[in-house]
């Protein structure tokens, strides 16, 4: 069975695009493929962050994810600070990873123009991406589109220590769903939908009903007063994605149903299918919180298994690399 490994930063609320653009996705490879997920805690605190309230952070994803529908029976479910050989593996990747292809990530070159300080955590991010990855010799990796460039440098630092040392990672691949693979910001439709920033600018998946309905009256839309699919009419364009996504309706299916009929119409009914995709793993999130031992149980009986399989790449790169 083909391995799969892929994880969210838990850095602000869980929203609709982290939902359609990764963790729908997730749920629907967790039965062809032996998918190992995680929660990265230390990708997160790369960006200003506040320590107090951070366990509950990590927790809330953690169980959004078993709201969602990720199963522990059939997936590896972890924490990833709490298995050390990811910064460890890290450490050694570094050493064949460029500067100048660092320089080149445009996550990077996005979020410093928004930190006061600049951290070297920030900046080598990808690179203990790239030992998530690689520690679980994964095949694939199910992320959306702003994430691609992370993967593909994954797979060259992957290429190049093989190069160097001997066969030691397999090299990964990228999997994006393209038409939801990117949903933009409500209030700006050229900037993506991000857990960051302002909060009217996407939809969490905590928001409540009333909260939904509030975004999407207010979201941005374009001249004119057509519901069509048009590169020049991106903010329409983003709420027909949307749209498409959560009722799994094509977008020619949609542009049809409301020929004749203006922006209200279409958000009354955008909101709908928004509250039938994600509220009931809204509800369902409340119900696990009520459950402490389960969150314990699941990172304890994930962390056994996920240090196990990472413990075996970690120990064949550092022989490869002559450390053992
Ligand atoms: P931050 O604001 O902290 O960067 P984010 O919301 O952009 O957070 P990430 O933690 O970077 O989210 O991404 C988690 C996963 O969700 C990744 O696989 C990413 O590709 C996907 N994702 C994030 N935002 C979107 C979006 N707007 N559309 C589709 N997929 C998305
Ligand atoms: N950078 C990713 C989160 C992430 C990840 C990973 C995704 C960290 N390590 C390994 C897939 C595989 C993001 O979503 N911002």
């Amino acid at each position: 069975m083909k391995r799969v490994f892929s994880a969210v930063r838990p850095s602000g609320e869980l929203q609709l695009g982290n939902y359609l653009g990764a963790i729908s996705q997730w749920v629907e490879m967790q039965d062809g493929y032996d998918c190992i997920f995680s929660v990265v805690d230390y990708h997160a605190i790369t960006t200003e962050y506040d320590p107090k309230i951070f366990p509950q952070k990590i927790k809330d994803h953690l169980l959004f994810y078993l709201a969602a529908g990720i199963d522990p029976k059939k997936c590896t479910l972890f924490i990833q600070s709490q298995n050390p050989n990811h910064t460890e593996l890290a450490w050694l990747l570094s050493t064949v990873t460029t500067v100048s292809e660092l320089k080149r990530m445009t996550q990077f070159k996005d979020k410093s123009k928004k930190e006061k300080i600049i951290s070297a955590g920030l900046f080598n991010y990808p690179v203990l991406m790239a030992a998530d990855i690689l520690l679980y010799q994964t095949d694939v990796v199910p992320v959306g589109e702003d994430q691609k460039q992370h993967v593909e440098i994954a797979a060259d630092i992957a290429k190049r220590f093989n190069y160097h040392f001997g066969e030691v990672f397999k090299i990964p691949e990228v999997k994006l769903v393209k038409e939801r693979a990117r949903i933009m910001s409500l209030t700006n439709p050229m900037k993506k939908m991000s857990k960051s920033g302002e909060d009217k600018a996407r939809i969490n998946l905590s928001d409540p009903d009333d909260i939904i309905i509030k975004k999407i009256k207010s979201a941005v839309t374009d001249s004119g007063k057509k519901i069509e699919y048009s590169q020049d009419k991106p903010a329409i364009a983003n709420l027909l994605r949307i749209y498409s996504a959560c009722s799994s309706e094509s977008i020619e299916q949609i542009v049809a149903k409301f020929k004749g009929k203006g922006y209200a119409d279409f958000k009354n009914s955008l909101v709908e299918v928004i509250i039938k995709k994600i509220g009931p793993i809204r509800d369902k999130k409340i119900v696990l919180e009520k459950d402490e031992e389960l969150y314990k149980k699941i990172i304890f009986e994930g962390l056994e298994k996920a240090e196990l399989i990472s413990r075996e790449t970690l120990e064949k790169a550092k022989r490869a690399a002559g450390l053992l």
